[in-house]
């Protein structure tokens, strides 16, 4: 299974801990944003990554690669049968890919994206509206919502940590980490399943990129 993408992406970070998680086996080959790579495009109607191909079958967004490998790979179960559980993980699954990335992105983007990526300015006006306007009231909402189990979900890692944990490290790359003092709850949840072996070598190599590309 070849599976598309870069490794600074809270939507490849998030399908490269679920594989892990699984013990799946892949390979990642690496594309950055419009990548003409054939097998990518072929794979990403959209041209937007992750995208996979597995054996001839080809699918692009994290959420639907996941649900197709916990279809195909049920053991360990990241996307749990029971009802209320599964709802809650799909809630979470959304709130990490579509509010949380969306804010983090704006930060992440214009701030390293732009400038260093594509060697154009980014938008720092829209970044820091993110961070003051809307980043507070999600942090706000995850800090009163985690649980004591230490999972979002149950008392076991679901695909609801993996989600909502990864575009944490993009705000950490732009300079904005969660605030031990003001977030204890994130900062020792999030600090947990980043430390996985699922995602912690990809994490440090990322780090080691990001460290590459922010000296330059
Ligand atoms: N819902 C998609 C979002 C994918 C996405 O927006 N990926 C970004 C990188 S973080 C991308 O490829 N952007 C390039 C573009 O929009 O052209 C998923 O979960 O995979």
């Amino acid at each position: 299974m070849i599976i598309y993408g870069s490794l600074v992406s809270p939507f490849v970070r998030k399908l490269l801990g679920f594989l892990g998680e699984k013990n799946i086996a892949f390979e990642l080959k690496g594309v950055g944003i419009g990548d003409p790579d054939p097998g990518f495009r072929a794979a990403s109607p959209l041209g937007k990554m992750p995208a996979m191909e597995d054996d001839g079958f080809t699918l692009a967004d994290s959420s639907a690669i996941i649900h197709y490998l916990e279809a195909k790979h049920p053991e360990p179960a990241l996307i749990p049968a029971e009802p209320r559980e599964r709802g809650r993980v799909i809630w979470w699954d959304e709130f990490g890919d579509t509010v949380l990335a969306a804010c983090s992105g704006k930060l992440f983007f214009n701030r390293i994206v732009a400038p260093k990526f594509l060697g154009r300015d980014g938008d720092l006006a829209a970044a820091a509206l993110a961070e003051s306007e809307e980043l507070p009231k999600l942090l706000g909402y995850l800090e009163s919502a985690i649980p004591a189990s230490g999972y979002l979900v149950g008392d076991r890692l679901t695909l609801a940590d993996l989600a909502v944990a990864s575009p944490l490290v993009n705000l950490r790359h732009c300079g904005s980490p969660v605030d031990i003092a003001t977030y204890p709850r994130i900062a020792a949840w999030s600090a947990a399943i980043l430390a996985r072996d699922s995602l912690a070598p990809w994490i440090a190599k990322e780090d080691r990129m990001m460290a590459r590309v922010q000296g330059g």
